[in-house]
C-alpha cells in the first residue's frame, strides 16, 4: 500500500491531485486544514493498494535502486514523512477498535462486532448477506413450539396455525401437552374455539399410537409445550425427540430479552433439530443492535414474528424487508458502520 499526503488551496484541488496520481481507487484516510509558510492549506492523506509491485531482476534496475537508496538516506523530510505515516496508521487502528467498542456497547456480540467492523459495505448489506447465508428451511409437518416461560409460545402457536389455515389453506391441528401451567387447558380451548382449529390434549406417551392418524388427517400438527425449566427440561425434550424422530422444533424467543440470556438458552437447545425461530414481543422491541445475535451462522432462521398480543392478527412472516426493519430499528446512521 502507498500512502501519500496531498496539499492544495482547497479540498477540491487536493482531491483532484489525489485522483490524478492515485486514480479512482484511492482511499482517503485523513483530511483537514494545515498551515504551510503561514498559509492555510487543505491536506488529504490518501492510500492506494499496490497492484503491481514488480520485483526487479535486471542489474540496471538494481543499481538505480541502490543510487535511490543512498540518495534518500539521511533525508530528514522522508524520515518525517515516515513518522507521519506511522502516526496515521496508529490512528486508523485505534479508530477501528473504537468502532468495535461502540458496537459492543450497543449490545452486539463480539464476533459480529468484529465482522461488521471489517465488512466492506453498509450495515444493510451486512445484514442481508448474513441472513441469506442461512437459507430457508422447509417447514416440517410435526412442529413442536418450545421456549421459556411467558415468551409467547401458546400465543405464537395459534397465530401460526391460523396463518397456515387462512393464507395457505392447510388443515392444521394443535396438540396441547402443557399439563403444568394453571389455565393452560382453558386458554387452549378458548383459542381453538375462536380460530376453529381442532385441539387435542395429550401426553407424549399416548401420542405414539395416534401420530400416524394425525398425519393422515392433517397437513400440519403443532404441539404446544410447557415452559422450559425445572419441570420440563431439555432432557425430557430429547427423550421426546428420540421417541418421535420426525418431530421438528420451532424455538420461540422474546426479542426484549438480553441476547446473552437468549444465547444461553440456544446453547442448550442446539442439540435439537430446530427448524426455525419465532421472534415475539417485536412490538415492544426498540433498538436494532440487540438482535444482532440472530445473524450468527449457527442460529436458525427467524420464520415468523409476533408483534402484539392480538390473536390471530399480530403475526408476520419474516421477509428481507421485515428483518432489515427490525434489525436497524432505532439506528440512525447506517452508513457509518
Ligand atoms: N405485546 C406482546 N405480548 C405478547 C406477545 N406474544 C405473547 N404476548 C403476551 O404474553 C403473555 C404470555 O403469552 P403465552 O403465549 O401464554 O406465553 P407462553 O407461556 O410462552 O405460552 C400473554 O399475555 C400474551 O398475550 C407479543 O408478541 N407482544
Ligand atoms: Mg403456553
Amino acid at each position: 500500500m502507498r500512502i501519500k499526503k496531498f496539499r492544495a488551496k482547497n479540498m477540491f484541488e487536493a482531491l483532484r491531485k489525489v485522483k490524478e496520481e492515485f486514480g479512482e481507487e484511492a482511499v482517503i484516510i485523513d483530511s483537514g486544514k494545515v498551515k504551510e509558510d503561514g498559509k492555510d492549506l487543505y491536506e488529504v492523506v490518501a492510500a492506494i493498494e499496490d497492484k503491481e509491485m514488480k520485483i526487479s531482476t535486471s542489474e540496471s534496475d538494481f543499481n538505480s535502486a541502490i543510487v535511490t537508496a543512498s540518495q534518500i538516506s539521511g533525508n530528514q523530510d522522508i524520515l518525517r514523512e515516515l513518522q507521519d505515516i506511522k502516526e496515521i496508521l496508529k490512528k486508523l487502528l485505534v479508530n477501528q477498535d473504537q468502532g468495535i467498542i461502540n458496537l459492543l456497547r450497543e449490545g452486539v456480540p463480539e464476533d459480529l462486532a468484529k465482522e461488521i467492523n471489517s465488512f466492506n459495505g453498509g450495515l444493510r448489506d451486512f445484514i442481508l448477506n448474513k441472513w441469506r447465508k442461512k437459507g430457508v428451511n422447509p417447514i416440517s409437518r410435526l412442529q413442536v413450539f418450545i421456549g421459556e416461560a411467558g415468551v409467547g409460545k401458546t400465543t405464537a402457536l395459534y397465530k401460526v396455525a391460523f396463518w397456515f389455515k387462512y393464507y395457505r389453506k392447510k388443515k392444521v391441528a394443535v396438540i396441547e401437552t402443557d399439563n403444568y401451567k394453571v389455565g393452560a387447558r382453558e386458554q387452549a380451548q378458548r383459542l381453538s374455539k375462536l380460530l376453529e382449529i381442532p385441539l387435542y390434549q395429550a401426553d407424549w406417551d399416548e401420542l405414539s399410537r395416534d401420530i400416524s392418524t394425525f398425519l393422515e388427517n392433517y397437513d400440519f400438527i403443532f404441539f404446544d409445550t410447557p415452559n422450559l425449566g425445572r419441570r420440563f427440561s431439555l432432557q425430557e425434550l430429547e427423550e421426546i425427540y428420540n421417541l418421535f424422530p420426525s418431530l421438528r422444533f420451532y424455538w420461540v424467543a422474546r426479542t426484549t430479552d438480553h441476547w446473552e440470556h437468549t444465547f444461553e438458552i440456544w446453547e442448550e437447545l442446539k442439540a435439537l433439530p430446530i427448524e426455525g425461530l419465532i421472534l415475539t414481543f417485536v412490538d415492544k422491541y426498540q433498538k436494532g443492535y440487540r438482535l444482532f445475535w440472530l445473524l450468527r451462522d449457527e442460529i436458525p432462521p427467524p420464520v415468523f414474528i409476533s408483534n402484539g398480543d392480538r390473536i390471530p392478527e399480530d403475526i408476520e412472516k419474516v421477509t428481507d424487508d421485515k428483518l432489515l426493519e427490525i434489525l436497524t430499528r432505532g439506528i440512525k446512521d447506517l452508513r457509518n458502520l
